[in-house]
């Protein structure tokens, strides 16, 4: 009763605010260009639900939006996620799955607020998080080093950054659309401040680093991860490009050295298929514009990517 058969509501989020560089927000039509959809169709045979809109919110973009908390643009993201937040959440509420494509990381206030309410409505349950990323993005407005929310959604989404009233930017954000710390599970990491280590350290949140995938492998990694899930818990993954080490996907804001290979990518997306829970997944932070020649790359992993958590399969 989790999913609707091979329902999918796809939302397109072309949003670059929550970081500084332009371009992150031409991702969804590069990916959606590059023949995702048609292939989740055809050879997928995914039903897909699309309002054929990239979205890009501009209207409801306020012209004066000083720094909040230390935060940057914090109402242009707050307008964005808000209503992203309902957008997922009725796609999630009828079963559908829901795939999002970014824009920078900082959409996944949204998205993953949506889906954490709908799961619960359905389901009664917490839904986990699986956040694939060379970064934690759990700083707190108060120990970020950029101000930059693409580097805090996770610090929103678990409660550690709330807003003191209903009334501030970020107080939309209610117990509803909150995820655990303990069903939150990072894979990938390599680049964590260090008020984000401690962060990580304090609240006991479960995270593979680059050095555990080199010390026990991609697939010891993924038997850990979804074993400390649980089964029949459902899964959002909360997939950030970077990831992927510059070789794979170069056209990325913040790239980090020594990532993860294409495969070990696509593997991660495969295992979270193969559990049967995923509901929903975002594919954040592709850059068309910064690199010329490896942007097609870069999107081509993408959608490599996306393919793999929706279930196609090597043989
Ligand atoms: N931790 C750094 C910051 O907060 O600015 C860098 C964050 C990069 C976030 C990218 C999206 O994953
Ligand atoms: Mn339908
Ligand atoms: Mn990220
Ligand atoms: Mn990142």
């Amino acid at each position: 009763f989790l999913k609707n058969g091979h329902e999918l509501g796809l939302v397109a989020v072309g949003f670059s605010g929550g970081q500084c560089k332009p371009g992150v927000d031409a991702a969804p039509m590069a990916l959606i260009e590059s023949g995702l959809v048609s292939q989740l169709k055809a050879d997928l045979e995914y039903d897909i639900h699309f309002d054929d809109q990239v979205h890009v919110y501009t209207e409801q973009m306020p012209k004066d939006d000083p720094d909040y908390r230390g935060m940057k643009k914090p109402r242009a993201v707050c307008a964005v996620t808000k209503q992203l937040s309902n957008q997922v959440y009725e796609h999630a509420k009828q079963g559908r799955f829901v795939l999002t494509l970014g824009g920078d990381h900082s959409i996944a206030i949204g998205t993953i607020s949506g889906t954490a309410k709908a799961v619960r409505e359905r389901t009664g349950r917490d839904m986990a998080v699986i956040w694939v990323d060379a970064h934690a993005d759990i700083n707190t407005p108060e120990v970020s080093g950029s101000g930059n929310i693409h580097g805090m959604p996770v610090a929103f989404l678990t409660g550690l950054a709330s807003e003191p009233e209903p009334t501030k930017p970020f107080g939309w954000i209610s117990d509803e659309h909150k995820i655990s710390v303990k069903k939150l599970v990072y894979i990938g990491l390599r680049d964590v401040d260090r008020a984000e280590k401690k962060i990580l350290r304090e609240q006991g949140i479960k995270a593979f680093s680059m050095h555990d995938i080199d010390r026990h492998g991609i697939g010891r990694v993924m038997d850990m991860a979804l074993g400390w899930i649980g089964s029949d818990t459902p899964i959002h993954l909360s997939f950030d490009i970077d990831a992927l080490d510059p070789m794979w996907a170069p056209s990325t804001g913040t790239a980090v050295r020594g990532g993860l290979t294409l495969r070990e990518g696509d593997f991660i997306a495969e295992c979270v298929h193969e559990t049967g829970s995923l509901v929903a997944l975002d594919l954040v932070e592709v850059n068309p514009s910064l690199e010329e020649q490896g942007a097609a790359e870069t999107v081509r992993a993408g959608v490599s990517i996306v393919r793999c958590a929706l279930g196609d399969t090597l043989l």
